[in-house]
């Protein structure tokens, strides 16, 4: 299954160049930023242009694995539904078509007829840019399509990436917010267990060239099965390997009592803050935080699945939260892992596959082990 992997990491390419695209046409980024409300949105398809942006992408992934891999097809989920309703109760099922015209006809219905607009962007969903990975190539995966399935995140931490604020920091720091917390997510799980076992993750603005002022991705891609783990970044050192304390990255909207006892942990000066539920993970993947804690379950299956995988194959994991902290010995924290594969059949839309005990994502058991006891009790 390394065809799946170059394959995931070529539209994710693509995911990443519509995502730069919508953000540097002036038309579209125009429509990225303008809210759609009352009135105009029920009488004709006026969605939202940024929600219409999320579901080209996950169609556009959609349709390129399903054409690969037909046996997967009824097995790629995200976050967003492709069915667009308006006022009247008609409806238009938004995918890819055969040709870019076609692609651009679709689109302009939803688009309140707007075919420059329309144009601009089936454009880029039909175009292929060039991906390759030389590390993949002599990859070997023994992993069989019909019993794999994938979560899509088109983009993660929307509202970063619409409000696109540029920062510079300095090598080594994470950025706790703007551009660069914006990733495509594309993860995979096996079918018959939820584990998380192939991830592709692309973070469309990374470095943006000084020379044109246009931005350059990145990608990362990890693969957890049986005895493979292979990511493409090597497995960074703890902060107690460096000759500092435990680090933690956080929500800003995190409790207060979570605050209070990390601080008392890891020191102010190790505990950070950064936007998207990916991005703080990536985070975590990258060596720039040791932990990633989340008490609440306001994170969904795609958008841990595709970082969950890469932290998997340098050895590390994301459990839930809640259970890990009831479990009677340290050998059962780990044993907590998010899986995939099952909706809470209890709640409602997306409710159904949130993380609903919040999660720790780590690197190393026995700084999980630390985590863990940090908390025991206080939030219970
Ligand atoms: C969001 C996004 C938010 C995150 C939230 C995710 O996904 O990543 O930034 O909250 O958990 O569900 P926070 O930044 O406080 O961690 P999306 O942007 O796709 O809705
Ligand atoms: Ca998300």
């Amino acid at each position: 299954m390394a065809e799946l992997l170059r394959l995931l990491l070529r539209v994710a390419e693509k995911a990443a160049n519509v995502a730069r695209v919508c953000r540097q046409e002036a038309l579209l980024f125009q429509l990225l930023v303008q809210e759609k409300t009352g009135d105009d949105k029920n009488k004709k398809f006026v969605q939202d242009f940024k929600t219409l942006a999320d579901v080209v992408i996950q169609e556009m992934i959609r349709h390129d694995v399903g054409a690969q891999f037909p046996e997967m097809a009824d097995f790629i989920h995200g976050e967003e539904s492709n069915k667009f309703e308006n006022g009247l109760g008609e409806s238009v099922i938004v995918t890819v078509c055969g040709t870019e015209e076609e692609t651009a006809a679709l689109l302009a219905t939803v688009l309140d007829g707007d075919r420059t607009a329309a144009s601009l962007l089936a454009r880029a969903i039909h175009q292929n840019p060039a991906t390759t990975d030389a590390s993949t190539e002599a990859l070997t995966v023994p992993l069989s399509p019909s019993e794999l399935g994938i979560w899509i995140d088109p983009i993660d931490a929307t509202s970063q990436y619409i409000e696109g604020r540029e920062e510079v920091l300095e090598e080594g720091h994470l950025f706790p917010s703007g551009l660069h917390c914006a990733l495509v997510l594309i993860g995979v799980y096996l079918r018959s267990t939820g584990e998380p076992v192939m991830g592709v993750i692309n973070q469309p603005f990374n470095y943006k060239d000084p020379s044109n002022g246009r931005w350059k991705g990145k990608h990362f891609w990890g693969v957890s099965c049986g005895n493979i783990n292979i990511c493409s970044l090597s497995r960074p050192k703890c902060g107690s390997e460096k000759g500092g304390g435990l680090s933690a990255v956080l929500s800003s909207s995190e409790k207060q009592v979570v605050k209070e006892s990390l601080t008392s942990l890891c020191g102010p000066e190790k505990l950070m803050y950064a936007s998207g539920a990916g991005y703080k993970i990536l985070c975590v993947i990258q060596g720039l935080a040791d932990v990633y804690v989340l008490s609440e379950g306001s994170t969904f299956k795609w958008d841990s699945c595709a970082p969950h995988a890469l932290l998997r194959a340098l050895g590390g994991g994301v459990v839930d939260l809640s259970k890990s902290l009831q479990s009677a010995s340290e050998a059962q924290e780990g044993q907590a892992e998010l899986t995939y594969h099952q909706s809470q059949t209890e709640c409602k839309g997306a409710d159904r596959w949130a993380n609903q005990g919040g999660l720790v994502a780590y690197r190393d058991c026995s700084q999980l082990h630390s985590i863990l006891t940090a908390l025991k009790g206080k939030l219970l």
